[in-house]
């Protein structure tokens, strides 16, 4: 099983990056925003309590991110590898993954992150607001506070990922082939 983290601001391409990478590693793709906004959309009791965290722009309680996203492993026994996408977002995601994936005999090989300037990103998530339907995506207060939870929570984790030798670091902004290529020269040399 190769197990790998899409790392990166809000808006930096991480969904977009990971419909490529599935196809050309046989991977099995998890998206935790994708799965919250299943659940927001179907009204579970799982999108009932995150809904009010992902429209505010704030991240969903770890406890909760976790228990989903380990049921979301779960369901893939026999996957070649997993690429996930939007997890961990904070140090105690992190440890939770680092103790899970040995319980199921894998690891998490490496961490990409895809860089980008917030003010691109800010205006990428602008532009997919008017189109989108995501309530997070609609307003700029909304989308300057992911940044800070980006900033505050997340960021550190590129240091836990670092002390581990498995955090690598492409350039976010191009074409989406470019950043492809970027990506894949990364994986084909792990
Ligand atoms: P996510 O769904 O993970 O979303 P994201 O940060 O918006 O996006 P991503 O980086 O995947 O960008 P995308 O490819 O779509 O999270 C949403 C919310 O869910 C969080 O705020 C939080 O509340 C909750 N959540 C999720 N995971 C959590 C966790 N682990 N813990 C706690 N809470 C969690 O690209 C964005 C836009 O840019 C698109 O419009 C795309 O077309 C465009 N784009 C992409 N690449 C481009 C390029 N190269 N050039 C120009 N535009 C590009």
């Amino acid at each position: 099983m190769i197990n790998i983290v899409l790392f990166g601001k809000p808006g930096a391409g991480k969904g977009t990056q990971a419909e490529f990478l599935k196809e050309k590693y046989k991977l099995t793709h998890i998206s935790t925003g994708d799965v919250f906004r299943y659940n927001l959309k179907n009204d579970t009791p799982l999108g009932k309590e995150a809904r009010v965290y992902m429209d505010a722009g704030d991240l969903v309680p770890d406890e909760l991110t976790t228990k989903m996203l380990i049921d979301e492993v779960n369901k893939h026994p026999e996957t070649n590898g997993i690429l996930f996408d939007g997890y961990p977002r904070t140090i105690s995601q992190a440890e939770a993954l680092d103790a899970f994936l040995p319980t199921i005999g894998s690891k998490v090989a490496a961490t990409i992150a895809l860089e980008a300037d917030d003010e691109i990103l800010v205006t990428r998530l602008l532009e997919r607001g008017k189109t989108s339907g995501r309530i997070d995506d609609q307003d700029e207060d909304k989308i300057r506070n992911r940044y800070q939870e980006y900033n505050e929570k997340t960021a550190p984790l590129m240091g836990y990922y670092k002390e581990q030798g498995k955090f690598y670091a492409v350039n976010g902004i191009g074409s989406i082939q470019e950043i492809t290529e970027r990506l894949t020269a990364v994986i084909d040399n792990l």
